[in-house]
């Protein structure tokens, strides 16, 4: 039995559910209330530490960050084809998922949360920077192909991809 704690426009939780419909695994979904401060209460905390969304059960296993996430599902439900084993090619992947928790945190993902949440202890300038410089690199990289490795979906699309579109996009069905 697989249960993902999340919220409606977190893009982290976003990515982990895209891959749990991808890989046609069955699971409960459950939102954690990020606007009452659900997630630094003590019950939640028992389960991410951190007080972040997403969160993933599996049976008797608790796994915290999308990414590490990401990881897990590809190598237990998803066989090679989302995470290679190949050592340049599990290398390229991970690349992207170093990227996304570094340029595009600092970039468009703070960005996002300025504007559509009002962090203001975020460094809007510094931000706004930081994401027309990831965006302008991701627009290169991607000019002559149409997935970031391989030729084909791997979580490197799915770790980068919730936070580059216009943010408004990114919400939960
Ligand atoms: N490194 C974590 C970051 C998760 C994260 O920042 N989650 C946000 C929502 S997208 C959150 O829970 N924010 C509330 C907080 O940090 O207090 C991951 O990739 O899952």
């Amino acid at each position: 039995m697989i249960t993902l704690y999340g919220h409606e426009l977190s893009g982290n939780t976003y990515k982990v559910r895209l891959f749990l419909e991808l890989l046609h695994l069955e699971y409960e979904y459950k939102p954690v209330d990020l606007m009452k401060g659900e997630h630094k209460q003590p019950p939640y905390l028992a389960l991410n530490p951190f007080g972040q969304v997403p969160t993933l059960v599996d049976g008797d296993r608790v796994l915290q960050d999308a990414q590490a996430i990401l990881v897990y599902l590809a190598r237990k439900y998803g066989g090679d084809t989302w995470l290679p084993t190949d050592a340049v090619a599990l290398s390229q992947v991970v690349r992207w998922l170093s990227v996304t928790a570094g340029e595009v945190r600092q970039g468009p993902e703070n960005a996002r949360l300025y504007h559509l949440f009002g962090v203001k202890a975020i460094n809007i300038e510094r931000a706004t920077e930081k994401a027309h410089l990831i965006l302008q690199q991701l627009d290169d990289y991607l000019s002559d192909r149409s997935w970031l490795e391989l030729d084909r979906p791997t979580i490197a699309d799915l770790a980068v991809f919730p936070y580059v579109p216009w943010p408004q996009m990114v919400r939960l069905p």
